[in-house]
């Protein structure tokens, strides 16, 4: 600690200087590391090389795009929006398809991950776990572990040989990226919310190994919901540095979007005296469990919320580091999800959609990031006195920057959830005098207006706008303050003299007296105001509504206005050069004296507008049409189901023990994990010789939630039935999910002579852990009991997926015949449709679509299902890749399709494989475009 105080010290001591000269511009994203940087912290904040940092991060899962050419295209865009930071799990069942097999290559390979963030100067939370939750399959246990004895997340000598196995993959990764090496890595979270059945020499080990393997970055903790859950972890044996909270103010209930506050005031709880307050997850979108849509998570946690609970949470918390959950969310491709919660799509409702659209929450995370990382006082700051509000309905807070003065007011409705309107007349005292001033809350809303600040070569007393960010340019400063559409603001600036002010547009008025320049407005468009003169360097000053604010982008210390996104901007000897997506037609305008503009490598003519910048007109991308799909071709599969299938290759399925803490009845044991058949679809095949006196088979499966199972007997199909699941958290293990009970056909058990029971089980997903007790997670799938004493034969998975890894390819005939690989060209097979009717059982369509997207255009491709009848679900494969599962019935229609898996400029093998418990018609199948953008090539 004496070194970090030394710092911090120093850095009192430069900030002191700095108030006497004018402070260098402020940055824009973190540093891009090139060299080593030393990471210290206080109760305050991290720092890095003795400069504070307020960590604004948000959460990305590799793992949930598998397509790292679009890493960057994320990873760009979450950084275009203001986060100096994004907050990674690592899966340890992504990588591990079986003990002492781990593999980083392909669309695993978590080092290019992190050499993007490095490029991108984003810092990074590294959080490996073991342990990750997120809605993954096991919680992001492997599922072999569901084989070995003893209680995960426990010190149990099984469990601890497994999971230091995978430390011992993931931490030297991780290690070479930390900051401290030159990378971009500036924490590291060990275990996840681990609140429940702790252990806390497992929680102490998972650190040691870390050091050990030289991870040195401070370690982090993300305790579940409230400090009411012990251990925090702030103290005792297995303790972290920086224990932080999660947080989901809005809990879950998307159906009901407009219910606020469901779990709390989400205000970030302070866990350790000596570390920062880490608001670790914080509530950024929602899952979708009771099937609402995800556009109704986004409404849950929209802007206003955004506006109430992020700001209050700011400045009633003093936290420092953030992690906000999730930036974008992804796709649930293959068997990554865990089934009670989540269905394919995990776009959360998050600011960037699955399909990587802007979203209206973006433009609020960029609003509010792009203060916090421009205003640099921030990162310390004691609570302050507020100013008084003479309307008991318009509440204050703030806090202050014990070095510089400066202030954060927050002001919101004293009922949060109100969506009054109400006004109030603020006396504020700030470090450059006192001032009344008029402040508006227009419904659901709440704004930090900043005082005493020192903006670039400009003091700034008091405002009633919100700071969108400043830059300096040319020897100017250029700041832009925004709020509420037609709400009445005021701008307090302090002068030396009277200053020449000039309304370039809009309509503001300004008076002087005393050294304060006051400006009046209502916010409306975006008007511009020059100031010159007065003792200080030339001031451009844009007050914008927060729809003009949007409209800004500061990317690498370049102020822009106009396009859809900037990804990157660089100025050079009077040319300015972005990477920028369009989205349509527009003015770009660059906020610097720039002679030559070039967009994505064309160049844009300008002229320079009366405000001193430079203008140009960019156009919109082509439009693209997508082809129709046709030339399916089909066949039926599942001859499993047919009595004179061969299955001598078959595993027999004759355990008499389990390490699952659920047994079964009887031996048997005939569970799939117990087999090594972890993932999708698994066949069993049970010879008995009936007494003739069945009249029913009962059978009881466990699939997991939303799962089916079918059965044949002697090849006629005697239907299907839902798989058992966890039924509630309460409740993690439903041993007896209620048996199917199949009436067997009179005539087709003919006593004594040999019969054939096919079972085809479909395993959603494994439960999580997230409880700690282990029996949740090691909840078998596959088939539990029978009622007829049967030998059995059991077939999932048949051979390793290199390319894909373990959870793309399940046990259908089709699959382990290769059918959903593009190399793989099955013979007779005949002209089909999905718009069929497919009799129940499995069969499986294939086509080819040559795609021919501009190279400079970005358009998400969905596969769309609508329009089928019956029951029935679809699997489907692009490129061999299983991209997902349509569920007749299901809320989810649009199957994203990222690039990467899908070729946007040569041929894609597109294949279904129907799952039918009934006769029933896909309908149809078509390709559509989830945006369309011109985008640097
Ligand atoms: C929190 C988990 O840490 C995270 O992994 C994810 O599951 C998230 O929830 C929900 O999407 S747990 C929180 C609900 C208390």
């Amino acid at each position: 600690m004496g070194a970090s105080r030394l710092l911090a010290a120093a850095a009192a001591l430069l900030t002191t200087v700095a108030l006497l000269w004018t402070p260098p511009p402020p940055v824009a994203a973190a540093p891009r590391p090139a060299a080593v940087h030393k990471i210290t912290y206080d109760r305050y904040s991290l720092s890095v090389d003795g400069r504070r940092v307020v960590l604004w991060a948000g959460e990305f899962h590799y793992f949930r795009l598998p397509s790292p050419e679009l890493w960057r295209d994320v990873l760009e865009k979450i950084r275009a929006a203001g986060f100096n930071g994004v907050s990674l799990y690592f899966d340890w069942a992504y990588h591990s398809p079986r003990p002492g097999s781990y593999d980083f290559t392909g669309v695993r390979d978590v080092d290019r991950l992190l050499r993007l963030t490095d490029e991108l100067g984003l810092y990074v939370v590294a959080r490996p776990g073991p342990y990750i939750n997120a809605e993954t399959t096991g919680g992001g246990l492997p599922a072999w572990l569901k084989t070995v004895p003893g209680r995960a997340r426990s010190s149990d000598p099984n469990y601890t040989r497994a999971y230091r196995e995978w430390l011992a993959h993931i931490d030297p990764i991780i290690a070479r990226h930390q900051l401290t090496r030159g990378g971009s890595v500036i924490a590291y979270n060990a275990e996840n919310e681990y609140a429940a059945n702790t252990d806390a020499s497992y929680m102490e080990d998972i650190q040691r190994q870390a050091r050990a393997h030289g991870i040195d970055v401070p370690i982090t903790h993300n305790q579940c919901c409230d400090a009411s859950w012990t251990p925090t972890w702030a103290t005792g044996q297995g303790a972290v540095q920086i224990p932080g909270v999660d947080d989901y103010p809005q809990a879950f209930e998307c159906r009901e979007p407009d219910v606020w506050g469901t779990w709390g005031d989400g205000v970030t709880e302070r866990l350790s005296p000596d570390a920062p307050a880490y608001a670790a997850e914080y509530q950024a979108g929602a899952i979708d469990g009771n099937r609402a849509g995800y556009d109704k998570c986004r409404e849950l946690t929209g802007p206003a919320f955004m506006k109430v609970y992020y700001k209050s949470n700011l400045i009633a918390s003093g936290a420092t580091m953030f992690g906000y959950y999730m930036a974008y969310g992804g796709t649930n491709w293959g068997r990554l999800a865990q089934p009670n919660d989540v269905y394919t799509s995990y776009d959360y409702g998050a600011p960037i959609t699955e399909n990587r659209g802007l979203t209206a929450k973006y433009d609020e995370f960029k609003r509010q990031g792009y203060l916090v990382t421009t205003v640099e006082p921030l990162a310390r700051t004691d609570p302050s006195a507020a100013p008084a509000s003479d309307n008991a309905a318009v509440h204050t807070e703030a806090r202050a920057n014990p070095e510089t003065g400066t202030q954060f007011v927050l002001v919101r409705h004293a009922d949060r959830k109100t969506n009054a309107d109400e006004s109030a007349t603020l006396t504020w005292n700030t470090p450059d005098g006192t001032y009344r001033l008029p402040v508006r809350l227009k419904g659901r809303d709440a704004k930090i207006l900043l005082g005493g600040y020192t903006m670039g070569g400009q003091r700034l007393a008091a405002t009633t706008s919100e700071l969108l960010t400043h830059v300096t340019a040319d020897g100017r400063d250029i700041a832009v303050l925004y709020g509420t559409e037609g709400v009445a603001g005021t701008t307090v600036l302090r002068y030396a003299s009277r200053p020449k002010v000039k309304v370039l547009s809009g309509s503001v008025r300004a008076s002087y007296g005393n050294g304060d320049l006051r400006l009046d407005y209502a916010h409306h468009g975006l008007a511009r105001v020059e100031v010159t003169g007065g003792g200080r360097r030339p001031l451009l000053l844009l007050l914008g509504t927060d729809a003009e604010a949007a409209r800004f982008w500061r990317s690498d210390g370049v102020l822009v206005r106009g396009t859809s996104l900037v990804r990157s901007a660089a100025l050079r000897g009077g040319t300015a050069t972005l990477r920028a997506d369009l989205a349509e037609a527009g003015d770009v305008e660059v906020f610097a004296r720039v002679r030559r503009l070039r967009v994505n490598g064309e160049d844009v003519p300008v002229h320079t507008t009366p405000s001193g910048t430079a203008q140009g007109r960019v156009a919109g991308p082509k439009p693209v049409r997508l082809p129709a799909l046709t030339g399916w071709r089909g066949t039926t599969e599942a001859p499993e189901a047919q009595p004179g299938f061969d299955d001598s290759t078959w595993t027999p399925a004759d355990h008499t023990t389990t390490a699952s803490p659920i047994k079964p009845p009887r031996p048997p044991v005939l569970y799939a994990d117990d087999y090594s058949f972890h993932h999708g679809h698994v066949w069993y095949r049970g010879r008995f010789t009936p007494s003739g006196a069945e009249t029913s088979i009962k059978l009881n499966a466990i699939t997991g939630k939303g799962g089916v199972y079918q059965v044949w007997l002697n090849g006629r199909y005697l239907g299907s039935a839902a798989g058992g699941e966890q039924k509630d958290a309460d409740a993690p293990v439903n041993t007896d999910p209620g048996p199917g009970t199949f009436p067997v056909p009179a005539g087709l058990l003919p006593a004594g002579e040999p019969a054939v029971l096919s079972v085809l089980v479909e395993n959603m997903g494994h439960n999580d852990d997230w409880t700690a007790d282990d029996v949740r997670q090691k909840q078998p799938r596959g088939l539990v009991t029978a009622s007829v004493d049967a030998a059995w034969r059991i077939q999932g998975t048949a051979a390793d997926d290199p390319v894909r890894g373990p959870l793309s390819t399940g046990g259908l005939y089709g699959e382990r015949h290769g059918w959903h690989l593009a190399s793989t060209t099955p013979t007779g097979w005949a002209a089909a449709s999905p718009t069929e009717p497919t009799n129940p059982g499995v069969r499986w369509y294939r086509t080819n679509v040559r795609l021919n997207i501009p190279d400079d255009q970005d358009i998400p491709v969905v596969l769309r299902f609508g329009g089928g009848s019956g029951r029935y679900r679809v699997l489907i494969f692009v490129n061999g890749w299983n991209m997902g599962e349509y569920v007749s019935g299901g809320v989810q229609h649009d199957f994203a399709l990222p690039n990467g898996i899908l070729r946007p400029r040569s041929g894609n093998a597109l294949a279904l494989a129907v799952i039918a418990e009934e006769t029933a018609t896909v309908g149809p199948v078509t390709l559509a475009a989830a945006g369309n953008v011109r985008t640097p090539r």
